[in-house]
């Protein structure tokens, strides 16, 4: 299951309504109205139970497991719902299926044992009573995962088997910008630092092949302990799916980080990750620089009139496919 195709959850409200609206469709056609109510009383017990122990078992089902996803996977979900609250509230979940199963099994004998109709029912609705208050008790955990579901349906769906490019650089450089000119992301653009909160995804079609091309919230030049959760998703992203590396430099001093800023961070960056490819982009060539910079082999590269972004595009057809 991917994580960003799990299912609907229901909250307690809704799979206790459920449950209820569909026991009371439950009928014996019995004469005798004692045995009736047995039997009804019978069913209906194991019908609330069903209904709402089996979606519950479908949502433990769905959420992938923590051992076995990718570790990119696993590190944007520790940082943007937590890892430790997705697990307890799936072990909520689970705890719950497990208790509205057994006061059902409980109670279906005692139902059975009664003789007369109107303790039988007094035994059903306690059992009702019982299995609805289990759900109402793990709300905050169903909650929980709707919330979570939400946030993973927006998660960039990485195929780990294709080409990756992650465009990194200090806050305000031109990311954004940059990916939606030259790819099929649309991500967020504004004239302020931190406009990107997460990473995502876009993609390049080169004839027969496809590119992907993450965006990733702006860098500071700090060490990771000192650094966001923001921040901590283009690290991630950088530490776990070893892609091409995409650095923008911004020299027309517009994003309101010095270039002896970025240029540290470019530093940082490059030594932590010599092993990956890298392509070094001046954004915004549009503008007047403030500064010079020599890196090798950059790209000048501007969104307002177009320039480089062809070039950019070849660079990296060249570095994947040729
Ligand atoms: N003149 C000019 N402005 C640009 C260019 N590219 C981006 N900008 C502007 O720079 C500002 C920041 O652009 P974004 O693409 O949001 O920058 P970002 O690096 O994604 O920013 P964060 O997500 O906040 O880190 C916006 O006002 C853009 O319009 C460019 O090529 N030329
Ligand atoms: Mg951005």
């Amino acid at each position: 299951m991917n994580l960003q195709e799990i299912p609907t959850i229901g909250t307690a409200d809704e799979l206790i309504d459920r449950a209820l609206r569909r026991a009371s469709r439950v009928e014996e056609s019995v004469r005798n109205t004692d045995y009736r109510a047995r039997l009804t009383a019978v069913r209906k017990i194991h019908s609330v139970a069903d209904n709402i122990a089996n979606p519950l078992h479908s949502y433990v089902k769905v959420f992938p497991s923590f051992d076995t996803i990718h570790p990119f996977d696993r590190s944007i979900i520790d940082l943007t719902v937590g890892v430790d609250k997705l697990r307890k509230a799936l072990g909520a979940a689970d705890w719950a299926r497990k208790e509205v199963l057994m006061i059902g099994t409980r109670y279906v004998p005692k139902a059975r044992a009664r003789k007369s109709a109107e303790n039988t029912m007094k035994i059903m609705s306690e059992a009702y009573t019982k299995m609805t208050n289990i759900l109402r008790q793990i709300s905050k955990h169903l909650d929980f995962l709707i919330s979570a579901r939400s946030i993973f349906r927006n998660l960039p769906n990485v195929d780990t088997e294709q080409p990756l490019a992650v465009f990194a650089g200090a806050p305000n450089v031109g990311k954004s910008s940059l990916i939606g000119a030259i790819s099929t992301g649309k991500p967020e653009v504004k004239s302020y630092p931190f406009t990107t909160k997460g990473v995502s995804l876009g993609h390049i079609k080169a004839k027969y092949d496809i590119i992907q091309v993450m965006d990733t919230p702006g860098l500071l030049d700090r060490p990771d302990l000192d650094r966001n959760d923001m921040e901590k998703q283009g690290i991630a992203a950088l530490n776990h799916l070893e892609p091409v590396i995409v650095f923008l430099t911004d020299l027309s001093g517009t994003s309101g980080y010095s270039v002896e800023t970025q240029k540290s961070l470019h530093e940082e960056l490059k030594t932590r990750y010599s092993d990956y490819p890298w392509i070094d982009v001046y954004s915004k060539s549009d503008l007047e620089p403030e500064a010079s910079l020599e890196y090798d082999d950059s790209i000048s590269v501007s969104v307002m009139n177009n320039e480089g972004v062809e070039e950019l595009k070849s660079e990296l057809i060249n570095i994947f496919f040729e």
